[in-house]
């Protein structure tokens, strides 16, 4: 019998590497105009914030919602992206929120952490992730300017980190303990370097971190999350993306809501909010 190749569900080299490792690089996908456009942003975003800063968010470094920025639809809504997530049968991404975060020279390490918020969700226990991160560095990264660090396979997998703490409180971000175990190295770990215009894209419930700044410029990222496959995830999932997407970018101009109109979330559903959980439950084994 001769089998028709295009029936055979075809699994991507990027779709498997996301799947199995937790993350892959798309090289090229921001080119110079929009590059630019978004570093003019990012750059005007940070000098009107960094003489105001104080100890908060050491770890991570000066972080700023993208919610005030709506010049940063173009890199938000990057139909590349869109187009490659497409291909890899992650089709229908909902937009949540993005953030710009800076380390300064001399910014020390960001802890491990995941950032998975819907484990009450079923998709969360599934290889398909409920949540992925998008990372643009608005210059090349490596090992000496505080390039990501991913903990390969745990997006799918228990781990000691899990029973370490929450991510993101402000005890962790400012570094209160700085013998807390989440600046450790951890066996299995790997660097991620990274070129400018390209972007990781990675799973939300896969530990990652980063090296400390040891150059003297800023080595700053914009990290955007988007909901795949946000039709098949639960009501009251759809319902918190949906209400959080509209109460932090409703008000940007409609210029800047036409370029990221495939990526906003519409459920018109009455199912109440998820109430967000940020810790797996023993489905994760
Ligand atoms: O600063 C970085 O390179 C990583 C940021 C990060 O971990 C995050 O946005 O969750």
């Amino acid at each position: 019998m001769i089998t028709d190749a295009a029936a055979i569900p075809v699994v991507s080299a990027r779709r498997k590497q996301l799947q199995d490792e937790g993350y892959f690089i798309l090289k090229g996908v921001a080119n110079d105009e929009l590059l630019s456009r978004t570093r003019a942003s990012v750059n005007n975003a940070i000098a009107a914030q960094v003489p105001s800063q104080s100890k908060k968010n050491r770890s991570p470094g000066l972080m700023l919602a993208a919610e005030h920025y709506p010049e940063l639809s173009g890199i938000i809504g990057n139909p590349v992206v869109l187009q490659a997530l497409g291909q890899m049968g992650l089709s229908g991404s909902a937009f949540w929120k993005a953030v710009i975060i800076s380390k300064p020279p001399a910014g020390p390490r960001l802890y491990w952490h995941q950032d998975c918020l819907m484990w009450d969700d079923p998709r969360s226990y599934s290889h398909i992730s409920p949540m992925i991160f998008l990372m643009y560095y608005m210059k090349d990264t490596s090992g000496e300017n505080g390039c990501l660090r991913v903990l390969p396979g745990t997006h799918r997998k228990r781990h000691i980190l899990h029973q370490m703490g929450e991510a993101h409180t402000p005890e962790i971000n400012d570094m209160e303990n700085p013998d807390d175990p989440r600046f450790l190295n951890f066996a299995g770990e790997k660097d991620v370097p990274m070129c400018a215009g390209d972007v990781v894209i990675g799973d939300a419930r896969m530990f990652h971190a980063t090296h400390e700044n040891r150059s003297n410029e800023r080595r700053t990222v914009i990290t955007i999350w988007y909901h795949p496959l946000f039709d098949g995830l639960q009501p009251s999932t759809q319902s918190w993306i949906h209400k959080q997407f509209h109460e932090r970018h409703g008000h940007w101009p409609e210029s800047a809501l036409a370029e990221i109109s495939a990526v906003i979330p519409r459920y018109d559903g009455d199912v109440p909010p998820m109430k967000y959980n940020r810790f797996p439950d023993e489905r994760l084994t």
